[in-house]
């Protein structure tokens, strides 16, 4: 199975609401390796880069509200299909719709709050994680209990 990168936010509301840890610890509970990890002011230039195919949409200006209104925990998370694996933990964009022992589906209620982000796709995330981190700043490296976690 192909290794991915992927960029995961917990948002402001996640911020707030004291989830950064439980959050992290549904990723990292899976086997999902975090290789960067910062919080993170954004700016309004940077929203909209990262929302920028959104820029038409009629939700686009609290998408940037909401986003810049405090820091969010920004993670590079690598692992065997990692995109859609961080997709499937977090659940329907939508928290309503979103499955129960999913993030959105515990852990929110409405779809502008909906306390986490993932990458769509892998280009998506390739094109994500420099908004966030310098390459530098992604860190590879091995963990001694790999081999328990993916199969060699
Ligand atoms: P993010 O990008 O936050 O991981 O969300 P998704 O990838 O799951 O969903 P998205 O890009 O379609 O939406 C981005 C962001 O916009 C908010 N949103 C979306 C909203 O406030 N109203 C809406 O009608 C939609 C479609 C929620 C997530």
């Amino acid at each position: 199975m192909p290794s991915e990168r992927t960029l995961v936010l917990v948002k402001p509301d996640g911020v707030q609401r004291g989830l950064i840890g439980p959050i992290i610890t549904r990723l990292e509970q899976t086997g999902l390796k975090i290789i960067g990890l910062k919080i993170v002011q954004i700016t309004d230039e940077m929203a909209a880069e990262h929302y920028a195919e959104h820029s038409e949409r009629p939700f686009y200006a609290g998408l940037v509200g909401f986003i810049t209104s405090g820091p969010v925990v920004a993670m590079a998370v690598s692992g065997p299909n990692a995109v859609a694996h961080v997709r499937r933990l977090m659940g329907a964009t939508n928290p309503q719709d979103a499955a129960p022992g999913t993030i959105r589906g515990d852990l929110a209620t409405d779809i502008g709050r909906n306390v986490v982000h993932g990458s769509a796709n892998v280009e998506d995330g390739e094109r994500e994680l420099p908004i966030f981190f310098d390459e530098s700043e992604i860190i590879s490296y091995h963990r001694a209990n790999g081999p328990w976690i993916i199969e060699p």
